[in-house]
C-alpha cells in the first residue's frame, strides 16, 4: 500500500485517521434513499451493514433500506486476502463501496463512511466529499480496560461502552472482575464470591438505613448476562479479555472462602477502602482447585484467546509470615516469594495452556521468572514490555499514568473526581508506542496499546463516560494509525467533529480537554 501522509488541514474527518486517504472528484448524497447493498448470502456483511445503518439512524434519524440485489448506493463487498481488519473505502458522485476480506474490515470501513457522513452535525441527508481510503491497522490489540470491581456497573453500561468502542475501532475489553473490593463474575462452583464477595457497606452511619439494618451496594454479572455482552462484543469485532486476580488483589475471595488466604485472621466483610493490601490466596492444592474451577467457568463464558490473571501488587508479607507456606517453599526449591509467585503463575499458565489458552499478567509476572508463554502487559511505564520484548514474550502497552483514564484530565474544579496527577488528551496523544530500546524484531513482540480506567474515584457511570472521552479517542488513533499518521495539530483539528458525534450518539463526554490546548 502506499502511503501518502495527508496533511491535517485536508485529512478527512476520521478518528482513528486512515493510513491513506486521496480525494476525488464530486460528492455523494447520502440521504433517506440511499440503499446499502450486501453480497447476497453474506451474514458478516450484513451485520457490519446493519451496525453502519443503525450509527446512521441514530446519528442522522435517516432509515436506511438495506439489499443484496446489485445497484447503486452504498456497497459493501468482499476482497481476498487483505490484512486482518483493513478495508478500502471509494466514495464518488454514484455512492460508496467498502471492500474487505474479513468481518473487521467490513464493519471498520462502515464506521468510516458513517464518520465521514457526520463530519458535519445535524440531522437528515448529508453530502460527503468523494475521497478513496486505505486503511489497515497498526495493532491487532487496541484496548480499554474497565475496572468493574471497585464501583459496579450497569450491564446496559458496558454493552453501551463495547458500542462506543467500536465506533473507535477498538477491539478489546479487557474486564477487571475481581478484586479486593468486590467479586462481579457469578461463579456456579462457588456462589458466595457474589453473595458475599460482591458487595459492600459503607463505613459508619451512612452503612445503615433508618431501621438499623446494613445498606449494602455492589453487583455482579450473571452468566447469563456475560454470555449476552460476550456475543454482543463479537459482532463488534470486540474481544472480551476477562481478568481474575491473583494471587494479591484477592481479599473478596478470601472474605468470601476464609480457607483461600494465607492468614487466620481476616476481615469479616469486603472492604470500602482503597489502596494495596496484604490479603493473598495460599498455595494449597485446594486453593489451585478453587482457582482451576473457576478458570474453567471462566473459559466457557469467554471465547478469548487470553485469560488474564492480574499478578500485580502483590505484597508478600503473608507469605513470609506463613511458616506452612515457608516449609513448602524449602520443598519445591523456590529461593524467596516472588519465585513463589512465578510458580504459582506457572501452575495456572498450564491449565490455560492445556485449555488452549494464553496467559497474560500486569508486568510484576515478570519478577521471579517469567512463565513460559506468558504475554505481559506493561503497566509501571513501558519498561516490563521492553524486558518481556527483549525476551522473545508478547506484551502490550497501557503504561501509568498516561494511558489511566482514572487520573483528572485537567485542573478544572468542574471535573468529576480522579487521580491527582493531569493526564489531558494531548498527553495521552503523546505516548510513543514504538519504544526506541527495542529492534524491529523485538517491536514485533508488541501486540499494542491500551486505555485503563480504574474506577476507585469513578462512582458513577456519569463521570465513567466522562473520564473516557475523549481521551479513548486519542489512544484509538494511537492503536490504530500509523506512525506517519501522529501529529497532534491534525487530531485536534479532527477532535470538535468527533464530539459532535458523541453529542449525537448521547455519549457524555468531557470538555475541558481544551484547556492544555489553547
Ligand atoms: C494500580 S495498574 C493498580 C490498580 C489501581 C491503579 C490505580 C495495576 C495493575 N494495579 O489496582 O486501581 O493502580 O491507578
Amino acid at each position: 500500500m502506499t502511503v501518502a501522509a495527508p496533511s491535517w488541514a485536508q485529512a478527512p474527518s476520521l478518528i482513528p485517521a486512515p493510513v491513506a486517504a486521496t480525494p476525488a472528484e464530486g460528492v455523494f448524497r447520502l440521504d433517506a434513499a440511499t440503499v446499502v447493498r450486501i453480497p447476497p448470502g453474506d451474514a458478516e456483511a450484513a451485520r457490519a451493514a446493519a451496525y453502519f445503518i443503525d450509527l446512521i439512524r441514530r446519528t442522522r434519524g435517516l432509515e436506511l433500506a438495506v439489499s443484496d440485489a446489485p445497484g447503486a448506493g452504498i456497497v459493501f463487498e468482499r476482497n481476498e486476502g487483505g490484512a486482518e481488519d483493513a478495508y478500502g473505502l471509494a466514495v464518488g458522485p454514484g455512492g460508496a463501496t467498502i471492500g474487505a476480506s474479513d468481518f473487521g474490515g467490513l464493519l471498520y470501513g462502515g464506521v468510516s463512511l458513517w464518520q465521514l457522513a457526520t463530519a458535519e452535525a445535524g440531522q437528515g441527508a448529508v453530502e460527503i466529499a468523494a475521497t478513496t481510503i486505505e486503511d489497515a491497522p497498526r495493532f491487532g490489540w487496541r484496548g480499554l480496560m474497565l475496572d468493574s470491581a471497585r464501583h459496579f456497573q450497569s450491564i446496559e453500561m458496558v454493552r453501551d461502552l463495547i458500542d462506543v468502542m467500536a465506533t473507535h475501532k477498538l477491539n478489546v475489553l479487557h474486564w477487571h472482575l475481581t478484586d479486593d473490593q468486590a467479586w462481579r463474575l457469578e461463579i456456579n462452583a462457588y456462589p458466595r464470591l457474589t453473595e458475599v464477595g460482591a458487595w459492600r457497606q459503607q463505613a459508619g452511619a451512612a452503612g445503615f438505613d433508618e431501621t438499623g439494618e446494613p445498606l449494602l451496594y455492589g453487583g455482579f454479572y450473571t452468566q447469563d448476562q456475560v454470555r449476552e455482552i460476550v456475543a454482543y462484543a463479537a459482532a463488534l469485532n470486540i474481544t472480551v479479555v476477562p481478568e481474575i486476580e491473583m494471587p494479591g488483589h484477592a481479599l473478596a475471595a478470601v472474605v468470601a472462602y476464609p480457607e483461600l488466604g494465607s492468614v487466620e485472621d481476616l476481615p469479616d466483610a469486603v472492604f470500602t477502602d482503597w489502596g494495596v493490601f496484604p490479603w493473598l490466596f495460599n498455595i494449597e492444592d485446594g486453593t489451585f482447585e478453587f482457582l482451576e474451577t473457576v478458570l474453567d467457568e471462566v473459559m466457557a463464558l469467554f471465547p478469548s484467546e487470553y485469560i488474564h490473571i492480574g499478578g500485580d501488587e502483590a505484597v508478600k508479607d503473608q507469605w513470609e509470615a506463613n511458616a506452612h507456606i515457608q516449609a513448602r517453599m524449602a520443598e519445591l526449591g523456590v529461593a524467596d516469594e516472588n519465585e513463589l509467585q512465578s510458580w504459582f503463575v506457572r501452575r495456572i499458565e498450564r491449565h490455560l495452556n492445556a485449555n488452549g489458552r494464553r496467559l497474560i499478567g500486569w508486568d510484576e509476572i515478570l519478577e521471579g521468572g517469567l512463565a513460559p508463554n506468558a504475554t505481559v502487559m506493561s503497566w509501571r511505564g513501558i519498561d516490563g514490555a521492553i524486558e518481556a520484548a527483549r525476551m522473545g514474550h508478547d506484551t502490550v502497552l497501557t503504561p501509568a499514568p498516561v494511558l489511566y483514564f482514572d487520573h483528572r484530565q485537567s485542573h478544572s474544579p468542574d471535573e468529576s473526581p480522579g487521580r491527582g496527577a493531569v493526564i489531558s488528551t494531548r498527553d495521552v496523544y503523546a505516548f510513543d508506542p514504538a519504544p526506541d530500546a527495542l529492534t524491529e524484531d523485538q517491536l514485533d513482540h508488541i501486540l499494542g496499546v491500551q486505555g485503563n480506567v480504574w474506577t476507585e474515584h469513578i462512582r458513577t457511570e456519569e463521570r465513567l463516560w466522562d473520564k473516557l472521552f475523549p481521551r479513548m479517542a486519542a489512544v484509538a488513533e494511537l492503536a490504530w494509525s500509523p506512525p506517519h499518521v501522529n501529529d497532534w495539530a491534525g487530531f485536534a483539528a479532527r477532535l470538535p467533529d468527533q464530539l459532535d458525534r458523541y453529542e449525537a450518539l448521547g455519549v457524555t463526554h468531557a470538555t475541558i480537554w481544551l484547556e492544555p490546548m489553547l
